[in-house]
């Protein structure tokens, strides 16, 4: 499986947002992780509609649209995603599971589950035709900056047999929370091949010198 880096811009300088986006670009950065956050499913808000919109004129990198939104059946349509993007539909977010992640894949993106820390693996059971992507939370979603929960490692594990069992090892799976390099050799090894990094994985100091490092360090090379 592909060993994939997504940045969670949420994390950017804003301010001088075209830098970090060079930045991605030249290090061949695979998806960029957009946490949207509707201060409902979570205490916060972060990015939106407009922004993903100006995203994507500034970038072709595919985006990994993360919704941490009530009832995402109701505003998937004002997100501009398609082809090679990736959309995460939390299970905790909607009674309508198997319809959100099926209009997702008909809009051409790659649908993928997410899982709070506390929600079971068993809930993605009855979704296995409908999604390319498990989303594992290894923190509580709505702030960057969060020490991991130690769960989420053997829940990647977990996932991955899981996946095996249905005949399904072509399904990614991602990992988002305190993904610094120490964790991200643990959540490698229990299965993952998707990683969020944010403020413990890439974002301080000399950005560019993080991500060669955390490549080598974890995906060894
Ligand atoms: C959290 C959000 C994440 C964060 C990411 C930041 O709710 O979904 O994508 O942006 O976790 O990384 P870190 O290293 O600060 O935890
Ligand atoms: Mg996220």
């Amino acid at each position: 499986m592909e060993m994939k880096l997504a940045p969670s811009v949420m994390c950017c300088d804003f301010i001088n947002l075209r830098k970090d986006l060079d930045i991605f670009e030249r290090q061949g950065i695979e998806l960029l992780h957009v946490d949207i956050m509707d201060g409902n499913f979570v205490p916060n808000f972060t990015l939106g509609v407009d922004f993903i919109k100006q995203l994507k004129k500034a970038t072709n990198i595919p985006l990994d649209i993360h919704l941490m939104v009530e009832q995402p059946e109701r505003t998937l349509d004002a997100f501009p995603f398609g082809e090679g993007d990736w959309v995460s539909i939390h299970v905790e977010s909607t009674k309508h599971l198997q319809r959100v992640l099926a209009k997702v894949k008909e809009k051409g993106a790659h649908p993928i589950v997410a899982l709070n820390p506390a929600t079971p693996l068993c809930m993605i059971e009855d979704v296995m035709d409908d999604i390319d992507g498990v989303l594992i939370m290894s923190v509580n979603p709505g702030f960057a900056g969060q020490k991991l929960v130690p769960h989420a490692i053997d829940k990647i594990a977990e996932t991955k047999k899981l996946l095996a069992k249905y005949g399904r090892e072509d399904v990614e799976i991602e990992v988002d929370g305190n993904v610094n390099p120490a964790n991200a050799i643990r959540m490698k090894n229990a299965g993952a091949n998707i990683f969020v990094v944010g403020t413990s994985g890439i974002f301080f100091g000399d950005m560019e010198a993080n991500i060669q490092s955390f490549r080598k360090e974890v995906f060894g090379g």
